[in-house]
């Protein structure tokens, strides 16, 4: 048998490999950081044996509440991933499955590789509506790649949305693949009526360092970027300090930032209850926006979700409460489940890649409710 993680966003360390019914493995820090959470391993070799993986260190993790209820995916063809039968006894995480194949891989969530983040810009550079402006170089001297929809009329509102700041998030990039999709179809009302008010300013991951490295929350450096919105650094967190300066330029009238929850099995929003310029104008902008979605799309919900901040005190280091605070313009934390939708649960897959998309495309509906009253 043998395991490798020498692809993107590969992660696992062996302890042991010895018997099939009890692989020993420990989840891999993040780079220059104690965060842990993210693995992603290829197991070959190990056809229809009953397959007993063990993560040694699960309950050190940074979410340990992520494994409550948690099923790992697995793919053999990188395409398709499907849940696999996973246990978490407070100490120790175990995938029991009998691979069919020779050459398996186990994730903690479906990834979305480099590759296939530089195929959507090609995508969405194919388009007449759609250019992309490299923003300046990552870490790790990644292009941070920006696309601009729309003709740049400065009378046009300026959305903005970014993704993967936590790049283990991978959901949240899946999500900008199905609103790219969407947002480019010549045929879809809302799309073209949406381009002709405003320009979007997408950046579909914001941490390609972190996402290449297989790490869950930091970029190449250690920064958790969103804790880093206040006071950026060319040197240790390039990739905040470059968008920041691009929406300076521009201005921001609604800004999305896509994330995954490791332990709520919910899609929800978080706000900017708590920032000092919070005003009725932006609370009823907040309340527009999760009406449209709730009437456009039953994966998302207002139930459950993060404790609201008190007044007064957001923590302005993080993107959705510094632009909220900066540009006095709506402003949420978009969060989908790295489990699945209590709600509306999938047995073979739960939450998924292509529900993200979906979720990702549905998000035209509410930005369309609100565009009118932005400012
Ligand atoms: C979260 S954002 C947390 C927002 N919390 C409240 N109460 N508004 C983070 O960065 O910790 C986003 C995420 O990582 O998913
Ligand atoms: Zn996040």
């Amino acid at each position: 048998m043998n395991i490798s993680t020498a692809f993107d966003s590969g992660s696992v360390d062996i302890v042991s490999l010895e018997r099939a019914d009890d692989i020993q493995l420990k989840i891999r820090k993040d780079s220059q950081s104690d965060f842990l959470q993210w693995f992603h391993f290829r197991l070959q070799g190990a056809a229809g044996e009953n397959c007993r993986i063990r993560f040694l260190n699960a309950g050190e993790t940074s979410y340990v509440k992520g494994w409550e209820d948690y099923r790992a995916v697995a793919s053999y063809d990188r395409k398709h991933w499907f849940r696999v039968p996973t246990s978490f006894d407070g100490k120790e995480l175990t995938i029991e499955h009998c691979p069919q194949s020779n050459s398996v891989y186990y994730a903690y969530f479906e990834p979305y590789s480099s590759e296939r983040h530089l195929d959507l810009i090609g995508m969405a550079c194919e388009s007449a509506w759609c250019e992309v402006e490299r923003l300046g170089a990552t870490v790790d001297g990644r292009d941070l790649d920006l696309l601009v929809l729309g003709d740049g009329d400065p009378a046009k509102r300026k959305i903005w949305v970014t993704a993967r700041q936590h790049p283990g998030e991978t959901m949240a990039e899946w999500f900008i693949e199905g609103l790219l999709e969407r947002l480019l179809d010549e045929d879809d009302a809302v799309s073209r009526s949406l381009l002709a008010k405003a320009t979007f300013y997408i950046v579909p991951n914001i941490n390609p360092d972190g996402s290449a490295r297989g790490n869950l929350r930091t970029n190449a450096a250690g920064a958790n970027l969103n804790r880093e919105w206040m006071t950026p650094s060319l040197e240790f967190s390039p990739e905040v300090y470059l968008v920041r300066q691009k929406m300076h330029e521009t201005g921001v009238d609604l800004f999305l930032d896509a994330h995954g929850d490791e332990a709520l099995p919910y899609v929800f929003v978080a706000g900017c209850e708590g920032n000092p310029n919070y005003s009725p104008r932006l609370m009823q902008l907040e309340n527009a926006f999760k009406q449209y979605w709730l009437q456009s799309n039953p994966d998302f919900q207002d139930q459950q979700g993060y404790e609201k901040d008190k007044p007064g005190e957001a923590n302005l280091t993080l993107a959705t409460n510094y632009v909220g605070q900066h540009f006095d313009c709506l402003a949420y934390t978009i969060e989908m489940p790295f489990k699945d939708n209590a709600n509306l649960p999938d047995e073979e897959y739960g939450w998924s890649g292509e529900r993200s998309r979906k979720l990702g495309a549905s998000v035209l509906q509410p930005i369309f409710g609100v565009i009118d009253q932005l400012r």
